[in-house]
């Protein structure tokens, strides 16, 4: 069996952890070995730098830094962690990946998306997800559900403007690459939400 690269994307609070228990229990019981990680993060250096992303204390990163503290810690989770689970023909299942670069630091701060694919063929060569599942979701919702779960960091900050941004970032590269993007309607119920995730991994195992 060979190892797949699957990446959640989405707004803030659209289930994507939520999504990605799920996917990853449902390939487990059909006999897959799964990775679940996340970005950034998924080794301790990376880890280190979603900390200095997130954390509201100290100096915020410009832009720019924001951009290559990103890339850095990709770079690290794919040499680490993701490269090696796909050559032992694991399914990784990442919760956000470069996708999410284009939306924030691209649609959202406005960096040029050109700088941003330069550095994706720096870092990633040829590697890119073997398919996308963007959570889509209305950001006052995703917003309500993550102040629900309490604290917020330095991107759930940010205003509604901002994530009207990302979103609508995101969807233009679902536009862009409908091969490679699934869109879930993630406000619907959890069980909606579930079935329209089940019939993706049913696609995924039959070209398997
Ligand atoms: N970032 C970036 O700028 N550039 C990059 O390249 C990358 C990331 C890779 C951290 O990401 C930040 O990094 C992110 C962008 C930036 N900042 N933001 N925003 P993160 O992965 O931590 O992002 P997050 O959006 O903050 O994740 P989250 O808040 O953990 O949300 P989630 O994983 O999408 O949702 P969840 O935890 O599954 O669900 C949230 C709540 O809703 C929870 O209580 C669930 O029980 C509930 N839920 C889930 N589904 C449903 C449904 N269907 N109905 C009702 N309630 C639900």
């Amino acid at each position: 069996m060979s190892g797949r690269f699957i990446t959640i994307e989405g707004g803030e609070g659209a289930g994507k952890s939520t999504a990605q228990a799920y996917i990853a229990k449902k390939l487990e019981q059909s006999g897959h070995s799964v990775v679940c990680t996340r970005e950034p993060g998924g080794t301790p250096l990376a880890e280190a730098i979603r900390h200095t992303l997130l954390n509201l204390e100290g100096e915020a990163p410009i832009e720019m830094a924001e951009l290559l503290l990103v890339f850095a810690a990709r770079a690290q989770h794919l040499a680490k962690v993701i490269e090696p689970a796909l050559e032992k023909g694991q399914w990784v299942i990442c919760d956000r990946f470069t996708d999410a670069t284009f939306a924030y630091q691209g649609a959202a701060r406005g960096l040029p998306l050109e700088a941003i694919s330069k550095l994706e063929r720096l870092v990633q060569g040829e590697r890119r997800p073997h398919a996308v599942v963007l959570m889509d979701l209305s950001p006052e919702i995703g917003m309500a559900r993550a102040r629900a779960r309490g604290a917020l960091d330095r991107f759930e900050q940010e205003d509604i403007a901002f994530y009207d941004r990302v979103r609508a970032g995101y969807l233009s590269r679902a536009k862009a690459l409908p091969a490679q993007y699934s869109i879930v309607d993630a406000s619907q119920r959890l069980d909606a939400v579930r079935q329209d995730l089940s019939q993706l991994i049913d696609d995924w195992l039959s070209h398997d």
